[in-house]
């Protein structure tokens, strides 16, 4: 039975990774912070059965002393490093702990690696965030394009992306990055925009607010689901040589349309309902995101088996029953 260790397993792709490892058989492990409300410590594990069917562990991506802990009693066959400040909004207001989470986890997690488990596989969660406003004249970004990071968020996933490099190419460690484009689900969480507005409409819907607070809703986002992007993962991983590749749906919607559509879903005009609120803006903001995803496609055989729309579905139905 191959052990899989994950850090960033109470999040949205920790949990559905999680899923997708269990149903293949392997022993899953993660690492969980400290919750000073004990009954919601695992809470996200809790609400979909997960807690009991995964091992986890308590420690954090700064307390290096807690991965070495980790990494040496669970002794992985592969590890996913998804732990993250995964906000880009909040890296503005926090960004010396976004840079050491984000930047100086991976290399905590990189060097216990390479201590402790240097025969392990080594997943590292790249992103889309990396490439700020570049892209290519045919209006793509590919593995090609440059990083010019807008955020610190972006900034310190750069970081992370080229310590995974180094380390694969200086020891000859098996680390591999997975560059993901925006990937949402019901499990996303509220304050991201897809389910702030699905959450929102709904709310309006049955009546229980008003109006919805918004941002920017000129920027475009590639946006596909969670449960696909970790089967990449697993691919990615498993790939012979650890490679860099490219998650998305080479599909993009501004925030507007994604307003648009979410709302004609529950026969309401969004122009009626959205307000704009200047604290959802960002200091500087990554305008388009369009990815190519073809040598993921070509290589590993991956396909999404999610549209936009039945993604949309799916997190309309979670809120339709919660709310
Ligand atoms: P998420 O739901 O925000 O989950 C982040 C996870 O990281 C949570 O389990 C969180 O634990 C954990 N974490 C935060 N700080 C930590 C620390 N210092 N030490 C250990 N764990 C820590 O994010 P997600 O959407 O699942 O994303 C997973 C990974 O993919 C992240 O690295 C993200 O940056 C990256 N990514 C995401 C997307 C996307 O669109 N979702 C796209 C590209 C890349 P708590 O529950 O205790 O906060
Ligand atoms: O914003 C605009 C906002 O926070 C998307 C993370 O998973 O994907 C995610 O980062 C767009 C931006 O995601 C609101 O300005 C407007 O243009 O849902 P988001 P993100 O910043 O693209 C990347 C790939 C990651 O790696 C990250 O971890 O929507 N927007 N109004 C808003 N965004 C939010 N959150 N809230 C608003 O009210």
């Amino acid at each position: 039975m191959k052990k899989a260790l994950i850090t960033g397993i109470s999040g949205q792709d920790g949990s559905y990774l999680s899923e997708y490892l269990l149903s293949l058989g392997y022993e899953v492990h993660g690492i969980v912070r400290r919750h000073s409300v004990a009954e919601n410590q695992n809470h996200r594990l809790d609400k979909i059965g997960l807690n009991e069917r995964v091992y986890t562990h308590y420690g954090d991506l700064l307390d290096y002393p807690s991965l070495v802990r980790i990494v040496s009693e669970v002794k992985p066959d592969e590890i996913y490093n998804l732990g993250a400040m995964s906000h880009v909004r909040i890296s503005f207001d926090m960004p010396s702990f976004t840079i050491q989470t984000n930047a100086l986890g991976v290399l905590n997690m990189l060097e216990v690696y390479r201590t402790m488990a240097p025969k392990a596989k080594f997943y590292q969660a790249s992103s889309s965030e990396m490439f700020g406003n570049s892209v290519d004249e045919d209006g793509i970004q590919r593995l090609t394009t440059p990083m010019n990071p807008v955020s610190p968020y972006g900034c310190a996933k750069v970081m992370g992306y080229n310590l995974v490099r180094h380390y694969r190419h200086a020891y000859g460690l098996h680390a591999c990055n997975g560059i993901l484009f925006n990937h949402e689900s019901p499990r996303r969480g509220s304050n991201f925009v897809t389910n702030k507005v699905v959450k929102g409409a709904v709310a309006i819907k049955k009546g229980l607010q008003d109006k919805l607070e918004l941002g920017n809703m000129d920027s475009f986002r590639d946006w596909g689901h969670s449960k696909d992007y970790v089967r990449a993962m697993h691919m990615i991983i498993n790939h012979e040589n650890p490679e860099e590749f490219i998650v998305a749906t080479g599909k993009t919607h501004s925030v507007r349309d994604l307003c648009r559509i979410v709302f004609a879903k529950l026969d309401m005009n969004y122009e009626d309902y959205i307000v704009q609120n200047p604290i959802y803006m960002r200091a500087e903001e990554l305008k388009y995101l369009k990815g190519d995803s073809s040598k993921t496609q070509e290589v590993l055989g991956w396909k999404a088996e999610y549209t936009l729309e039945t993604m949309l579905d799916e997190m309309i139905e979670r809120w339709e029953k919660e709310l």
